[in-house]
């Protein structure tokens, strides 16, 4: 990583922790059209300001507004990054449905899970925020996924999550597996509630969902 990269990646962090929209799209673009990896452009600029304003308003430095012009400048510029993460073409290995869970807004993680998943070359199902867990049986009943994620990111929605996974096992989808994950889920969480994975970030995700659907039976 060059010295102006560097510097650039941190102008774009920067950029997102205030908001800054044109400006994070510009930086993205400069970076991009530089040669830097779409991946740390994404961890090290992007994730790394959305990080940085959580910081700013846990110490009550910022507020929910703040956080939502982040959100924007952030997702403003992950769609100039999309192409360069998913790959389009071949035939899809298999389905996935992925949703936020129940009480939760929160989707930028989520978003990024999903496209990671399509670069792999998987179907996604995206059901979006605040997902019931009816609505999932009712997705996964139409389109039959090999693998189901729950996006989770407030400690008062873990109770949904765990809600979810059991609602969904209850109701047998063919063998369907879940995967969780979200800032405050854990391994021994997911274990607990009975999900069959959990990934702590979107590139786990990936070989997760991979290495849990060469384990089913089932095909999609
Ligand atoms: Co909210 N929020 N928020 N927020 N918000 C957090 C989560 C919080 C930690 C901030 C803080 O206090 N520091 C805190 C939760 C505290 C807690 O639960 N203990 C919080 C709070 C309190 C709230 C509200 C209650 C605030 C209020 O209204 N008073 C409210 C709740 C609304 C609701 O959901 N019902 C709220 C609202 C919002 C906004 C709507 C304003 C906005 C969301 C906008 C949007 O998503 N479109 C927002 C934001 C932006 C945040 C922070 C700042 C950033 C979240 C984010 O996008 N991170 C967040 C603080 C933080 O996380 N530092 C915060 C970047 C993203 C890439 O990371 O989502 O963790 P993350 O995803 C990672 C991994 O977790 C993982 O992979 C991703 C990429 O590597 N992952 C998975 C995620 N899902 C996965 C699924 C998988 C596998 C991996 O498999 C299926």
């Amino acid at each position: 990583m060059s010295d102006v990269s560097t510097q650039e990646l941190q102008i774009l962090k920067d950029a997102v922790a205030s908001g800054n929209r044109n400006l994070a799209v510009e930086k993205t673009q400069l970076l991009i059209n530089s040669g830097a990896s779409p991946q740390t452009i994404l961890d090290e600029g992007l994730v790394a300001g959305m990080k940085l304003i959580g910081q700013r308003f846990m110490c009550n430095e910022a507020f929910v507004p703040e956080l939502l012009i982040s959100a924007r400048a952030m997702n403003s510029a992950i769609k100039l990054l999309e192409p360069l993460l998913v790959q389009t073409g071949s035939k899809a290995r298999f389905t996935a449905l992925i949703g936020t869970v129940n009480g939760d807004l929160h989707d930028i993680g989520k978003n990024l899970v999903t496209m990671m998943w399509r670069g792999a070359n998987i179907k996604v199902i995206d059901l979006g925020v605040n997902v019931s867990a009816d609505s999932f049986i009712i997705a996964a009943r139409e389109h039959q996924p090999k693998i189901i994620g729950l996006s989770g990111l407030l400690t008062t929605t873990m109770p949904s999550m765990r809600d979810t996974v059991a609602a969904l096992k209850s109701a047998k989808l063919n063998g369907a597996r879940i995967v969780v994950g979200g800032a405050p889920i854990t391994r021994a969480f997911a274990d607990e509630i009975g999900a069959d994975g959990f990934a702590p970030d979107a590139a786990s995700a990936v070989d997760m969902a991979l290495s849990l659907a060469e384990d089913t039976s089932i095909s999609s």
